[in-house]
């Protein structure tokens, strides 16, 4: 069998999606998620320009063997770009030979080990009580676990809260848009939102923050603190970790869990963290940590060290990285909770999937492969439309992380 085609498709069907397509000289084809928020073309680029023509003529049965040829090959290792084409390839490939055997993913990486797998979704406001509001009705449609954010007083905006008070979506068209940000204000405030929450609600449901990088050790250490009554699932991402070492003053003076790695891109970027057991949740994800290849040494480390995942899924990542990643939660033993976010549904109709919901936990379903395809005709009617995440400032003016 051999790869006669690779084609790389950008679509933006509500938000921008990098596709890419293999097909083989046998018909089956299998689609990979190349998406990188607000620098999409230039992973396009990657694929079109300098890993497509390389793919061509090769068989797509040896996926380790590609994986390591495009990652040692390249010789520049790592990084966004490199990890998220890489992961595009990986996934296509994983799509072919699931399809080429006849089973849903799942099955080759070992089967089933849950029947269903619980996954969040957010529940914003711009206040407390629209945000209490938002949380029932996902309580509604049957979420166990819910993450919560909401407006801060006396800040314009907040990560995570759109402004109108209708669905949350990081990037904007155009250039990036600036926001402010006051660290005082913030820690101030979101307690009570966990406080409101849990009073209002009980300690039924698993709870979720995203503090998104925006604080220092010692403040993620106090808010940590702060909030242990309430019983949270997961506090995430509340330094930004490129200093992984700073982790540890955090976990001196918190029980509160910890979640981080969704910007991350291989298993060096999760090592320390992973191995000092400096947190709880591993929040890297396929497209942009190798794909399946490399995310399942990812997990196997991370279950040498009571970390469990809990993979990335904002709906700037496409469904087909959706779709695969259901399968990858359905069998990883130490599983923890998937993030999804939902879709506009233009894109659920770009990307025709097998996936089902039911009461809180989704399943991959049962079709060959990832059971994720793209509709590119339709794809055609959805052209690349540049949209780009905020930055942010401090009340000063002084630029600090978004
Ligand atoms: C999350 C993330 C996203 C990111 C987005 C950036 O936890 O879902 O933090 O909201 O900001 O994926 O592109
Ligand atoms: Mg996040």
């Amino acid at each position: 069998m051999k790869i006669v085609r690779a084609d790389v498709i950008v679509t933006c069907p509500g938000r921008n999606f990098v596709t890419l397509k293999l097909v083989t000289d046998d018909g089956v084809h299998g689609i990979g998620d190349a998406t990188l928020n607000g620098r999409e073309l230039a992973v396009a680029s990657y694929l079109r320009d300098h890993v497509c023509p390389l793919l061509v003529g090769r068989d797509p049965h040896r996926i380790e063997d590609i994986w390591q040829y495009l990652y040692k090959g390249a010789y520049w290792r790592r990084g966004p770009v490199t990890m998220s084409a890489i992961a595009a390839v990986d996934m296509a490939l994983w799509d072919i030979k699931a399809k080429v055997a006849g089973l849903p993913l799942y099955q080759l990486l070992g089967g089933a080990s849950r029947d269903g797998v619980m996954v969040y979704s957010h529940a914003t406001g711009r206040d407390i009580p629209e945000t209490l509001d938002r949380y029932a009705a996902y309580q509604e449609k049957g979420f166990k676990a819910i993450r919560v954010q909401c407006g801060v007083p006396g800040m314009e905006s907040v990560y995570g809260v759109s402004k109108g008070g209708d669905s949350y979506e990081p990037a904007t068209k155009g250039w990036p848009e600036e926001q402010g940000w006051s660290t005082e204000k913030y820690l101030n405030y979101v307690p009570k939102l966990f406080e409101a929450v849990r009073a209002k609600y009980g300690f039924d449901g698993h709870l979720l923050h995203d503090v998104h990088h925006r604080l220092t050790p010692i403040e993620a250490a106090r808010l940590g603190k702060a909030v242990e009554p309430y019983a949270l699932f997961w506090m995430e991402d509340p330094v930004a970790a490129e200093n992984q070492e700073a982790y540890r003053l955090i976990r001196q003076h918190t029980t509160t869990p910890i979640a981080v790695g969704e910007v991350f891109n291989s298993i060096w970027d999760c090592k320390l963290l992973i191995e000092e057991q400096l947190i709880d949740y591993i929040r890297a994800t396929l497209t942009h940590a190798g794909g399946i290849t490399h995310l399942r040494r990812i997990a196997d480390f991370a279950a040498l060290h009571h970390v469990r995942t809990g993979c990335h899924g904002p709906s700037d990542l496409s469904p087909a990285c959706m779709g695969a990643a259901l399968h990858f939660d359905l069998w990883v033993p130490n599983f923890g909770v998937q993030e999804y976010m939902g879709y506009p549904e233009p894109a659920l109709e770009v990307f025709p999937h097998a996936w089902s919901f039911t009461d809180g936990y989704m399943h991959p379903g049962e079709a060959p492969g990832h059971g994720v395809d793209i509709d590119e005709k339709l794809a055609a009617r959805f052209p690349y439309d540049p949209a780009y995440l905020p930055v942010a400032r401090l009340e000063d003016g002084t630029l600090t992380s978004w």
